[in-house]
């Protein structure tokens, strides 16, 4: 960590730097630092400073009519949002050549150009796999194709995770989750894991396959704010049920809020779980974060909530 910030793809912006891109005044950007709007991190000289994706995360939720990001390095592609179906059908075809450049630019972009994360999970990559799935029911392509979309695919999102890393900071709330036993699907939470790094938390994925006491014995020792679990297949659901619910009696104990998602909770599943919430997409468990935030604001046209 230096003062140009944690790493190249996610540098530090100055108050200043923010403001014009903004077209806002300096003591606006320095309210909203104030208010937690826009968090700032301490350099180690000791200068508040401001990380790019936090601003991208910001003029992502707000509206700023003289926005100019190309005075913060940015592309200015950033002002025309992608559209992600086809995103996805283009996500499809470099998933089935294998072509990992395509795939990494192809994601890179639609993040740099300011689709959130969880956009990108639930109408660009959820949408890309679930057709790669259907071509394997249909015979068309094999399991080794899945296997490989999966590598490239998650190998192109772990280069846009680094970007979301920012210093440790214990005021940020933590989130920890992942996948329950016998459950070797990594996406859902790896991008469940961006999109809450996105949001501004501290966040510990235990990814996929991992048994639900070791989820309790995380959660007794790490404590957090938020629990997910990412379930895609259940291979023994009778006892995932008994050792889940045992799990969830903990984490209400501690006041830790329990979120749940994936292809293997259909209805009749969850009909026999308790849980504080349900997604069918990675944009639910974002609100749902986001709520647990009080006081974490977004900002209305060119100035924040209440000023
Ligand atoms: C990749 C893949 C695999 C890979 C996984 C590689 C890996 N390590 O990740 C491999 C090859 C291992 C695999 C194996 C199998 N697979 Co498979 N797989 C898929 C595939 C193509 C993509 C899954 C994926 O990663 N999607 C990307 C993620 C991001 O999307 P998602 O899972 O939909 O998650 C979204 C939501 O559910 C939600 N969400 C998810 N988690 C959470 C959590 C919270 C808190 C919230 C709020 C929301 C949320 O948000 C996400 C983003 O929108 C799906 C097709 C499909 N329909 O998705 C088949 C699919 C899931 N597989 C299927 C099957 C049958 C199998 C096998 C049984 C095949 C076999 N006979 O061997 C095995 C089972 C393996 C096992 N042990 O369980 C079937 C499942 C059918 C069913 N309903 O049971 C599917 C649907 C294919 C099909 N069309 O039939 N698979």
């Amino acid at each position: 960590m230096d003062e140009q910030g944690p790493n190249a793809g996610n540098p530090y912006v100055s108050t200043a730097q923010v403001a014009e891109a903004l077209g806002v005044g300096v003591t606006t950007v320095k309210r909203w630092v104030d208010q937690g709007i826009l968090p700032a991190h301490k350099t180690p000289g000791g200068h508040r400073k401001i990380l790019l994706s936090d601003v991208v995360r910001v003029v992502r939720e707000g509206d700023f009519p003289r926005l100019d990001l190309s005075r913060l390095g940015l592309p200015p592609a950033v002002q025309e949002a992608p559209d992600p179906k086809s995103l996805s059908a283009a996500m499809l075809v470099a998933l089935k050549r294998g072509d990992a450049e395509d795939l990494r630019s192809l994601l890179r972009g639609a993040h740099r150009s300011g689709l959130a994360i969880e956009t990108l999970a639930d109408a660009v990559v959820a949408p890309a796999m679930r057709r790669l799935g259907h071509e394997w029911a249909d015979g068309r392509v094999d399991v080794w194709h899945e296997h490989r979309g999966t590598q490239l695919c998650a190998a192109a999102l772990y280069e846009i995770r680094a970007t979301l890393e920012g210093p440790a900071d214990d005021t940020k709330p933590l989130a920890i989750g992942g996948g329950p036993e016998g459950d070797p699907y990594l996406l859902a939470n790896l991008l469940a894991e961006m999109a809450l790094m996105g949001l501004g938390w501290e966040v510990v994925n235990l990814g996929p396959n991992t048994p639900l006491l070791s989820f309790r014995a995380a959660l007794a020792q790490t404590r957090p704010r938020l629990l997910w679990l990412s379930a895609s297949s259940l291979v023994a659901p009778a006892l995932f049920l008994e050792q889940y619910r045992e799990m969830y009696q903990e984490a209400s104990r501690m006041g830790t809020a329990v979120a749940v998602g994936g292809q293997a909770l259909t209805e009749e599943v969850r009909a026999q779980m308790p849980y504080t919430t349900f997604g069918d997409g990675l944009t639910h468990l974002v609100a749902f974060a986001h709520s647990l935030r009080p006081g974490a604001r977004r900002p209305r046209r060119g100035r924040p909530r209440g000023t």
